[in-house]
């Protein structure tokens, strides 16, 4: 009897797609990156779209918080500073938005989404923007926390996903370094000055420490996503190496945690922080926190006052792809 025949009481012989199922996470797990056009699992790529779109989503809503302050920073260095980073976010929303494309779906479509209050943007940008020394809290805790995420992001398996945010990590260092330097030089200042740094902290240290996800334990996508590896490290990793990293740079400033248990735990050489209220993350994530419907708001009225800019750049294509095509029919249109 040929030995391929299946046995009673044997397994069925794999189907194609576990077969490619198989040989995909063994790919994976070899480090290999997936490529444009490689074959994917449904979930893989629904997956990827999912998280990319939510972080180009986060950089173009991370927008609004700090224009506001364009026309009120206090020297023109700093304007041009700001003007600079914001640009900067404009730019990783295009280069997320790009990626998602590679995965088959429409930018417009993603936008729809975000604009129907379809899609999730970090939580973090629904707190607001009301002094200064919050432009500095913002660049130094919400981008230094996007950097430790993103830093283990550049090792994710999409290839196209991982070449972006290498280029975006290095954009994100110096955003985070110009946020640190407003709060230093505040912290120099007058006693109004320092106590307006202290403030901004005060009410940026939990939502940054949140915007990291919900702990491990409550995460829906991370084990897949760890297997799979989009993620490299999960939520309660990355929010510890953030602490580790800020509470010394915390102390340097001269200012302090608005949490009374933050403390270093010498044996585990690391820092342990009090409790995250996580049912105000809950409630800011479901639509429900300070700036929510605002910056919902604001995109879409930019979205709409735009629409010429993006009808011009259409009209522009349209006529050299013209050009184009008469120049190879030889001047014959
Ligand atoms: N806000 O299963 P989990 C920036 C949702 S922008 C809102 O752990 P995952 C900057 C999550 O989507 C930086 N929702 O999720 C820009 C899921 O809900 P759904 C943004 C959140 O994906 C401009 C549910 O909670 N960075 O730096 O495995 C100016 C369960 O969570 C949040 C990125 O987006 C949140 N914070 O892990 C200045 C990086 N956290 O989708 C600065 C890429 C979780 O099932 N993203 N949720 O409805 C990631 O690395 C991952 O998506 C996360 C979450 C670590 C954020």
């Amino acid at each position: 009897m040929c030995s391929q025949l299946v046995q009673a009481g044997d397994a069925p012989p794999p189907s194609t797609d576990e077969r490619r199922l198989r040989a995909f996470q063994q790919r994976i797990d070899r480090d290999e990156k997936i490529e444009v056009g490689d074959w994917m699992p449904d979930q893989y790529r629904k997956s990827l779209v999912r998280q990319i779109s939510q972080h180009a989503h986060s950089e173009i809503i991370g927008m609004f918080p700090e224009r506001n302050w364009l026309t009120r920073a206090p020297s023109l260095h700093r304007k041009a500073i700001l003007l600079a980073k914001i640009q900067d976010e404009a730019g990783h929303g295009l280069y997320l938005y790009s990626v998602t494309e590679t995965l088959g779906v429409r930018r417009d479509d993603l936008i729809d989404d975000l604009h129907a209050g379809r899609a999730k943007y970090s939580s973090i940008f629904n707190y607001p923007a009301l002094t200064w020394a919050d432009i500095g809290a913002i660049g130094w805790l919400v981008d230094g926390a996007a950097i430790v995420n993103q830093i283990s992001l550049c090792k994710t398996s999409y290839g196209p996903a991982a070449r972006a945010m290498v280029r975006i990590c290095k954009e994100e260092s110096f955003h985070q370094r110009q946020g640190y330097d407003i709060l230093w030089q505040l912290t120099r200042g007058s006693e109004a000055q320092r106590d307006m740094a202290q403030d901004a902290v005060n009410r940026w240290w939990w939502p940054a420490l949140m915007m990291l996800g919900p702990r491990d334990s409550n995460s829906t996508h991370g084990e897949q996503s760890m297997k799979w590896k989009i993620k490299r490290h999960g939520n309660d990793e990355i929010r510890r190496k953030f602490l580790d990293q800020t509470v010394p740079q915390l102390e340097a400033l001269g200012l302090t945690a608005p949490d009374p248990e933050l403390r270093y735990d010498a044996k585990a050489e690391r820092y342990r922080c009090g409790a995250i209220d996580w049912d105000e993350f809950q409630r800011v994530i479901s639509g429900h926190g300070q700036c929510n419907k605002q910056r919902l708001k604001a995109a879409r009225q930019a979205r709409e006052s735009q629409a010429w800019v993006r009808e011009a750049a259409a009209a522009y294509e349209g006529k050299r792809n013209t050009g184009r095509s008469a120049r190879r029919n030889g001047g014959r249109l």
